[in-house]
């Protein structure tokens, strides 16, 4: 990838006027006046009333007062970072939009990620779906992708948006609980809503809890349409793909980073653009012609359908990279505003009624939420494509529209600005006819087949985890007959799904399936079959204590650092620890300031007296052994093997007599260059799911 200070960035030159930096400057007030003092107000004597003159603590206090803005209703929590995506392939035959046509050009962009359902506070690890929106600062004005990382919704008509989100958001007595699903009235609105069990087999499944936004799909979920130079039509699903593979986190794993580390998906993301290692996506296109629109078993207008990619493959053409953090999280990441209206010449939409409302709520709720109708002209906002109309006034306008002619036609502007010619945006002409009806189409009815299709392209560990899901979140529901209902929709999905789930929250398992399984499955679901590239940016706790073995520290830390990982030397205290040989380790961080949940994988090195000492440490056996539970790579060398002996890890006698070995735990004894290697393919491997971790308690 080329070096982005190397290539012009007509977006990141249009922010630079807008950047204001502390250094060097004087304090001021909103007037440009110096201050002398802003630390007292100005009083009538030392211990005197402070003075309604006093303008500097009106201004100061005044700001401060208004600084909140309403939170979005929804995916108010997120983090965002400004891109560049390229094109490798032309569209042109599909489309006439310039950036999916020209390869000589880079787009720049601003993504931001997001949960659905928590506050703007609330942590990021939670069981959520996860926003993935794009803003493309295209030279034909801004297209916006609002998609997410699942490429179903619980919803087909957007009619039922507010009842949907009403009922996942906390309830309304006492607003709890946050950022959860598993609650009463979620699973009250599913078991009366059957459209929405797709889409729960997702959010029951590993994809709600990503390991990181660079390691997540991104799916635009509806059909939208492409349109080319000849007016031809041309359906498609976009599609991001993440270099490093589809990941996630185990399910108690995101529970405690939520208490740990309530940042951690952004944190990810800030610091991987801050180290350089920059999030990677590929942007794929599945094509349907307009004359196949009827040749699925489903209707590709309905969102909560996936066009399955053995059907129709996703052809990669373009890539997308995050390589620049915001300056100013408010200003950028929060005043950013995405509309699915925001399109280019060549892209249209279809009569998906989800889409259709969604054209409706973005630009309505930008208005409430940034407080008048000129929020495209804050800098995050501002395309770089030229805009003039006749849009006047308003709160907050920055424009110094000039001219007499604030009207189209005009005579005293020239026309100007004129209407149409080349490069205006010309909707795709689709006849329509029909009687004016509230109605679901017929087309819409199948609520099974697909989610049964997601059930049976997973691999074992993926199902017992949704098992454990639907369990978990079921189990928090106080009714039974909720809980009940859920479970009887199940058994149309999968009986063994439905069976499994009953006997977890205690409601009377299904005797025979409510519907036959079909047996189709589609292996691109499944995350057991997401490619593995590197270890890049994956982060490994080395734990050590006085008596440590540098050398072998050293090797190992180096191979994995040369890997592409981040590594982390952790102590009981901060500071250096002495190694075995008389010199000294710098220790990155004290054990108790972090947690085995913030890291991918562990390695013990040896040195007798650093693991008798790690040994007697309450937090350095849970590390291990919680590290091992939530199935990560667990390295140990030498001496260091015994702390996984301690933790029960390895050594373990069962009545055979066999010591437990299992995938992911790498053990070595001196210097090789084979333990090195075997722990990088460990970390490499993301977790070891199909390991048997009951025997140790963390
Ligand atoms: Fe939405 C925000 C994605 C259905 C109404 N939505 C929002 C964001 C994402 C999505 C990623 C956050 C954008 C940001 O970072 O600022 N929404 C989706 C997807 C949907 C979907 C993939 C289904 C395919 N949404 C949907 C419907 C409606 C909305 C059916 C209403 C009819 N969505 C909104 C909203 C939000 C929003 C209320 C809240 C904040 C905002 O728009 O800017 O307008």
């Amino acid at each position: 990838m080329a070096d982005p200070a190397d290539r012009a960035d007509p977006k990141q030159e249009q922010l630079d006027l807008r950047r204001v930096s502390p250094e060097g400057a004087a304090l001021t007030t909103d007037q440009g006046l110096r201050v002398d003092d802003t630390d007292n107000s100005l009083s009538a004597g030392e211990r005197g009333p402070t003075l309604m003159e006093d303008f500097h603590l009106r201004e100061k206090i005044t700001h401060f007062d208004h600084e909140r803005i309403p939170e979005r209703v929804v995916h108010a929590r997120g983090a965002g970072a400004y891109g560049h995506f390229t094109l490798h392939e032309s569209l042109a035959e599909y489309t006439t939009a310039e950036f999916l046509t020209d390869t000589s050009l880079t787009t720049p962009v601003f993504v931001r990620f997001s949960t659905v359902a928590g506050s703007r506070g609330s942590a990021d690890t939670v069981r959520d779906v996860r926003g993935f929106a794009t803003k493309f600062y295209t030279r034909q004005g801004n297209f916006d992708l609002v998609g997410n990382n699942m490429p179903v919704f619980f919803i087909q008509d957007g009619i039922k948006f507010p009842d949907f989100v009403h009922a996942v958001k906390p309830e309304p007595p006492n607003e709890i609980p946050q950022a959860s699903s598993a609650h009463d009235t979620l699973w009250d609105f599913v078991q009366l809503q059957p459209e929405t069990m797709h889409m729960m087999m997702w959010l029951m499944s590993d994809r709600a809890l990503p390991r990181s936004f660079a390691m997540m799909q991104g799916f635009g979920v509806h059909t939208f349409r492409l349109v080319n130079a000849r007016g031809t039509g041309t359906f498609v699903k976009f599609h991001w793909k993440p270099k490093l593979g589809t990941h996630s986190l185990a399910w108690d794993e995101t529970q405690k980073i939520a208490g740990k580390d309530p940042d951690f998906n952004r944190r990810d993301l800030w610091d991987r653009i801050e180290s350089g290692d920059f999030p990677e996506y590929e942007f794929g296109v599945q094509l349907v012609p307009e004359e196949d629109e009827h040749r699925f078993g489903f209707d590709l207008l309905d969102a909560t359908k996936i066009i399955p990619e053995e059907a129709v493959p996703v052809r990669p053409v373009g890539t997308l990279v995050l390589d620049r953090n915001p300056d100013n999280f408010f200003a950028e990441t929060e005043q950013v505003a995405f509309h699915l209206g925001n399109v280019v010449p060549g892209i249209d939409f279809t009569n998906d009624p989800l889409l259709q409302a969604r054209l409706f709520s973005y630009l309505d709720t930008q208005l409430i939420r940034l407080g008048g109708p000129n929020f495209p002209q804050l800098p995050v906002n501002r395309p770089v494509a030229p805009v003039r109309n006749h849009h006047r006034d308003g709160y907050h306008q920055m424009d110094l529209n000039q001219g007499q002619a604030s009207y189209h036609k005009n005579s005293l502007s020239g026309g100007c600005p004129a209407v149409g010619g080349a490069g205006s945006y010309g909707h795709y002409q689709e006849r329509v006819d029909g009687d004016k009806i509230r109605k679901r189409s017929e087309s819409f009815a199948d609520h099974y087949s697909q989610a049964t299709l997601f059930w049976n392209s997973m691999a074992d560990w993926e199902k017992e985890h949704i098992v454990g899901a639907f369990r978990f979140e079921l189990g928090k529901c106080e009714h039974r007959h909720i809980r009940e209902g859920v479970v009887a929709h199940l058994n149309n999905v999968d009986h063994d799904l439905a069976v499994r789930v009953a006997k977890g929250i205690g409601v009377a398992p299904p005797e025979a399936p409510a519907t036959p399984n079909h047996g189709l499955s589609s292996p691109a679901l499944s995350q057991a079959h997401s490619p593995v590239e590197s270890v890049r940016g994956r982060k490994v706790a080395i734990l050590v204590a006085d008596g440590v073995d540098s050398a072998a520290l050293t090797a190992v830390g180096d191979a994995l650092v040369e890997a592409g990982a981040v590594c982390e030397v952790l102590a009981a205290e901060d500071g250096f620890v002495q190694a075995a040989n008389g010199g000294q380790v710098k220790v990155d961080r004290a054990m108790p300031t972090v947690a085995s949940v913030l890291y991918d994988a562990v390695f013990v090195p040896g040195g007798e007296e650093s693991v008798r000492t790690l040994a007697r440490n309450g937090d350095a056996v849970h590390f291990v052994a919680e590290a091992f539970v939530h199935c990560k790579a667990v390295g140990a060398l030498d001496a260091g093997i015994g702390l996984l002996e301690r933790a029960g890890i390895t050594g373990v006698r069962f009545a055979d007599g066999d010591i437990v070995s299992d995938a992911g735990v790498v053990t070595g004894e001196g210097p090789s260059a084979e333990f090195p290697r075997r722990l990088v393919a460990a970390v490499a491997a993301h977790r070891h799911w199909t390991r048997d971790k009951a025997h140790v308690p963390a």
